[in-house]
Parts: structure tokens; C-alpha cells; sequence
């Protein structure tokens, strides 16, 4: 027997302090996916103790890139909270990270709430917003590695987002060419097609998954629809640019 709320508390503290940890799966945690969402859960619940927000979820292995990137091939999702929010154009400490890397999205802002099986058409009258967005992930596990199972309980790596200018949703998002730069060098060129064939059907999918966690997708937030590319390592000194056809840029610089 596995007490979630023990592993919630291992990799909640991770987070906050920044501290690789060893696999869960290879030190006395076998955790099923269940369990892994639960200890998800309640480690954000933890944080949401401490006063953050919930704004909204991340979808993550939406494409093939970054399964093979990571080696697992099932679709995860994690939890948003406010504290995760950058602000464009800012400057990322990487004392607060573990060992950051980053990757081109496309976020959705919603205005009606999502649950359970919904249809793409539903998915997409239900977004109020879309914009270009860069997730920064940062898994809690030395060397970045993981299964599937210590993912998902490490919040799916979540660690930040940061948000271009928000637009109407009335461009076809199903092929976007997105070309991330640092320093003004193209490190990662892809297209949004890569998001499931088109980023809709990742918030279709987000519906599904949050409901099966009893969740609703609430007016107002966030989801990211998950990475067209792989990730990038984040480095000190770094300005890093998302170009992304239609939506425009979204930028952060590394302190
Ligand atoms: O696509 C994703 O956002 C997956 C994040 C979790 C795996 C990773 O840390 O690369
Ligand atoms: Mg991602």
C-alpha cells in the first residue's frame, strides 16, 4: 500500500525547493497511472494550501516529437497554478528550477466550461482566446528522466508558462509554422500540426482526461495544448523568441 500523500509531499517539496530527486519507480514507488494522477492532485493541492490559483491545465506527449524525445508514448495532462504564470518579456531566475528546459505551445483561454466528451466544433465554441505560448518544463527527476508514472506524479513537469498576446480564435490553428529562437539562432522549428494534427483536438482530449479526475475546464483558463517541437535546455543569459505564423511572438529571457 502506497501512501500517496507521503510521495505528494516528496515531490511537492522537489518543486519548491528546486531539488532533483531519485525516480519514484526505482525507490519503493511503483505507483499505478491512477495513483500517479492522485499524487498529482495532491501535491497541488498542497501548493493551493500555501495560496496559489488554479488557472488552468497543460497537455503533454501531444506530439510524436516529444514522445520520442522522452521515450513514453501515452498523452499526459497536468495542473496550472497562478505562481507558474510568467510574464512575457521577463526574466527567468534558473535558481528556481532544476534543470529548465522549454518548448513551443499554443494556449487557449476559455469562456464555457468543458467536460467529458466533448466534440471538436464544442471544443472550439468554447474558446474565447488563443495565443502563442512557451511552456517551461522541469522535471524533478535527476537527469530527466522518468516513466510515465513519475511524470504524471511530478505534475506532468510542469514549472511555467508564458503567454503572448491573446487574439481571437478565428485563424485555422491546424498548421502554424513555430520557429523558437535563441538569441536570434532557430533552436527548434516545427508546426502546430504536430499537436495532434490540430492543437482542438488536444483541448477535446484535455476535457475528456480532467473529467475522468472529476474535473471541469472552467471559463477563464488556461489550457496548452502541448509542445509542436521539442524542448530546449534553458542556459543563463538566454533571450529565447517564439515566432508563430498568424498569432505572433511570445519571448523570456533567462537572468
Ligand atoms: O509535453 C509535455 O509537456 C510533457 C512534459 C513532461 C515530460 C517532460 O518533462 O518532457
Ligand atoms: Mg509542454
Amino acid at each position: 500500500m502506497i501512501d500517496t500523500a507521503a510521495v505528494a509531499e516528496i515531490v511537492d517539496s522537489a518543486a519548491k525547493n528546486a531539488k532533483a530527486i531519485s525516480q519514484l519507480s526505482e525507490n519503493g514507488y511503483p505507483l499505478s497511472l491512477a495513483q500517479a494522477y492522485q499524487v498529482q492532485a495532491q501535491s497541488i493541492a498542497r501548493r493551493l494550501e500555501r495560496g496559489e490559483r488554479l488557472i488552468g491545465i497543460k497537455m503533454g506527449f501531444t506530439s510524436r516529437a516529444k514522445m520520442i524525445q522522452m521515450g513514453v508514448d501515452d498523452l499526459i495532462w497536468g495542473r496550472l497554478t497562478n505562481t507558474m504564470l510568467l510574464e512575457e518579456g521577463a526574466e527567468l531566475d534558473m535558481k528556481n528550477y532544476v534543470h529548465p528546459r522549454i518548448e513551443p505551445e499554443i494556449a487557449f483561454r476559455l469562456k464555457q466550461p468543458l467536460k467529458g466528451e466533448v466534440s471538436l466544433l464544442e471544443a472550439m465554441a468554447a474558446v474565447e482566446a488563443v495565443a502563442p505560448a512557451m511552456e517551461i518544463i522541469d522535471s524533478r527527476y535527476e537527469n530527466f528522466k522518468f516513466s510515465l508514472q513519475d511524470v504524471v506524479a511530478d505534475n506532468s513537469s510542469s514549472s511555467g508558462v508564458v503567454i503572448g498576446a491573446w487574439q481571437q480564435p478565428s485563424c485555422d490553428l491546424s498548421n502554424l509554422g513555430m520557429a523558437m529562437f535563441f538569441d536570434g539562432e532557430p533552436v527548434q522549428i516545427g508546426s502546430s500540426a504536430a499537436i495532434m494534427g490540430n492543437p482542438y483536438r488536444s483541448l477535446v482530449a484535455a476535457a475528456r482526461l480532467a473529467a475522468a479526475a472529476d474535473m471541469t475546464l472552467e471559463p477563464g483558463w488556461i489550457v496548452l495544448a502541448g509542445a509542436s517541437t521539442a524542448a530546449e535546455a534553458l542556459r543563463s543569459g538566454v533571450h529565447v523568441r517564439l515566432e508563430t505564423e498568424q498569432l505572433g511572438v511570445a519571448e523570456i529571457s533567462v537572468a
